[in-house]
């Protein structure tokens, strides 16, 4: 069965799901997108995705030609049409088709595409034993020049990243800010155990602030783990008890060495290990 593609205001077959070689979204990477996840038939956290979207677009100027509940439903469509009831959204708006200069004013029809799949995991192996991270030479870009709280169509910062983490022999890469602050992963979040406690870097040290980051910290709340947000270095990893990073398609990952040092025991931590169970348990619940 070929797989539907949702474009605009309808649900199309995969062949017919194109755009334009003038769309902004390519010649510049003019748009922005959202990474969901479905489980047992429900979006988790569909509503904060959809304000992230929004607040993404306008921070771009980029007015969606949709309401926030119509995508909602059209994703919720776009999920069953391809009969996934656990999967993964991709939620794409493009700048639309335009002439071939800058100018965002020269373009029209933005284009709403909703992709619906199956979800790509990192290794079983891998996210049981923990993951192995280098940092990136390559900072998360200056907030002064491109937010990275906007989740643009230009994720080249992130790439260059994640090419640097592959040719070390590793899945994922650990970004710095511009003050060589710890800012992320290059599509998951960072956090750090320190006696008990859980520390995570603020929005102000360059991150997208994920979904996933959001749900562990109200879970670590509500088992009675103190959770706050801190201004991290490579120091703090190094020295960390346990490390973990959060993302939509990683959920809950533990870090076991970064830049070929060990971290704690260099096994999974049992804090990481009780969140990561908690996170299990609340995206299978059904909780919305
Ligand atoms: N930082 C960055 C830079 C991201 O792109 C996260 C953190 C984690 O955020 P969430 O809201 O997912 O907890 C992201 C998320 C993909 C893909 O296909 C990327 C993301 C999410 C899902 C899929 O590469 N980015």
């Amino acid at each position: 069965m070929p797989r539907l593609v949702f474009m605009n205001d309808r649900l199309v077959p995969e062949a017919e799901a194109r755009v334009s070689v003038f769309d902004h979204g390519l010649l510049y990477g003019d748009g922005v997108f959202e990474g969901l996840r479905a489980y047992a038939g429900r979006v988790f956290r569909l509503r904060e995705h959809l304000q992230r979207l929004w607040a993404s677009a306008r921070a771009i100027c980029l007015e969606i030609p949709m309401t926030p509940e119509r995508l909602g439903a059209a994703i919720e469509e776009t999920l069953a049409a391809n009969g996934l009831a656990d999967g993964y959204v991709r939620v794409v708006i493009t700048r639309g088709a335009g002439s071939l200069g800058l100018d965002p004013a020269r373009t029209r029809d933005p284009q709403v595409i909703v992709i619906a799949d199956t979800i790509a995991l990192y290794p079983a192996e891998l996210t049981a034993k923990g993951l192995r991270l280098v940092t990136a030479a390559t900072q998360r870009s200056h907030p002064a020049a491109l937010s990275p709280r906007i989740k643009s169509l230009n994720y080249l910062n992130n790439i260059m990243a994640k090419l640097e983490g592959q040719q070390a022999g590793c899945v994922e890469a650990l970004m710095l800010n511009h003050k060589g602050e710890v800012a992320e992963c290059t599509a998951d979040n960072v956090f750090v155990v320190r006696g008990g406690r859980l520390l995570t870097p603020p929005p102000d040290a360059g991150i997208l602030e994920g979904i996933t980051r959001g749900a562990v910290m109200e879970l670590a709340l509500a088992a009675g783990i103190d959770c706050r947000e801190a201004t991290l270095t490579r120091h703090d990893l190094y020295t960390a008890d346990e490390c973990f990073i959060t993302g939509t398609a990683a959920e809950v990952v533990p870090v076991v060495e970064l830049d070929g040092r060990k971290i704690g025991t260099g096994t999974p931590g049992p804090i990481t290990l009780r969140l990561q169970a908690a996170f299990h348990a609340l995206v299978r619940s059904g909780a919305p």
